[in-house]
């Protein structure tokens, strides 16, 4: 069934409720070296076949009902402001975020160039989705984004026959931030360029159409809605079309445990946990996870191979 059109088209009536925030450190990990283990594994033992995605299970059963902005802008992953969930919101205050301005380049971009954000924006119409986010750590919320296409800013780019994939490089400065270069240099992330330009990804400006705060990676940062949380690089100052497979910064930090393609299945565990269910911030219990959390519709085309285990870590 597909998404409803309530998910993907703009809503303006958002839901608050009060809730009580498990306090905690999540489970990333703090960094790890790890040695070469390569990406290319054997599936895990025990896994069932996949299934087919018309016969997955009613994804839309259950209406979303976006987290709180209370509870989005306090309970975070950013480390450059400490490894606690509840540091980013105390610290990130220190980044100033404007003015700011995103380089983009890359051999595959016939028009390389540096962009204030108030151009990037104005180039493209904000739009308003309401989508479930998905940490690696196994909880998730409902988050309801303002932001831009990014396939608009890589057209406007010209990509090239070498624009295969897409490289994020974010703010990585230690006169802003206290924990600047915990992963060894500025975190980077990646996207093939299919994934680029699938509709549902963005580059968000905003949630509960307030500007993004600093703890959710203002002024500009990637949604990709069917990918664990780590994809979504913060606070971007560089986005550069590239012909080879770019490095992504968990994948740099423990290979055995995370890659580069992180779409979401309840199938293929985490090697230090499950997979199948997911804590929901706010409420009490878990719920399953969904297959590439809830998007198959839109995104199951481009990995044609559901049994390969490459895709989902
Ligand atoms: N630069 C940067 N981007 C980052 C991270 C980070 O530590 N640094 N953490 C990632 C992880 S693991 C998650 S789950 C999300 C969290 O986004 P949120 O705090 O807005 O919910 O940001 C991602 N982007
Ligand atoms: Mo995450």
């Amino acid at each position: 069934m597909p998404i409803e059109s309530s998910e993907i088209t703009p809503e303006k009536v958002y839901k608050r409720r009060r809730i009580l925030i498990a306090a905690g450190v999540g489970v990333l990990g703090v960094p790890l070296i790890d040695k070469a283990y390569g990406i290319f594994q054997e599936k895990q033992d025990g896994q069932m076949p996949f299934p087919k995605v018309s016969e997955l299970p009613n994804e839309q059963s259950q209406p979303l009902v976006p987290t709180p902005y209370e509870t989005i802008t306090s309970y975070n992953n950013y480390y450059e402001f400490g490894f606690g969930k509840d540091d980013p919101s105390k610290a990130a205050k220190t980044l100033t975020t404007s003015p700011w301005s995103v380089e983009i380049g890359g051999e595959g971009a016939d028009k390389p160039g540096i962009y204030d954000i108030a151009d990037i924006k104005g180039e493209s119409a904000i739009e308003n989705h309401i989508y479930r986010f998905r940490c690696v750590e196994a909880w998730s919320m409902v988050i309801p984004w303002n932001g831009i296409k990014l396939s608009e800013v890589i057209k406007s780019a010209l990509p090239n026959s070498k624009a295969k994939y897409v490289r994020f490089t974010t703010i990585n400065d230690p006169q802003q931030m206290p924990n600047a270069g915990w992963a060894g240099g500025p975190y980077v992330e990646g996207l093939t360029i299919e994934e680029a330009m699938n509709p549902l990804t963005l580059l968000s400006t905003g949630i509960y159409d307030k500007p993004l705060e600093q703890q959710n990676g203002a002024p500009i940062r990637l949604v990709v809605p069917w990918k664990y949380g780590f994809k979504y690089a913060k606070s971007i100052v560089k986005i550069e079309l590239v012909e080879k497979i770019p490095q992504n910064t968990w994948w740099l930090q423990n290979k055995r445990e995370y890659g580069f393609y992180a779409n979401v299945n309840p199938k293929f565990n985490h090697p230090r946990w499950t997979q199948a269910t997911e804590r929901v911030i706010g409420e009490l219990g878990r719920k399953p996870t969904l297959l590439y959390n809830g998007y198959a519709q839109e995104v199951a085309h481009m990995y044609p191979d559901v049994e390969n285990r490459l895709y989902f870590f």
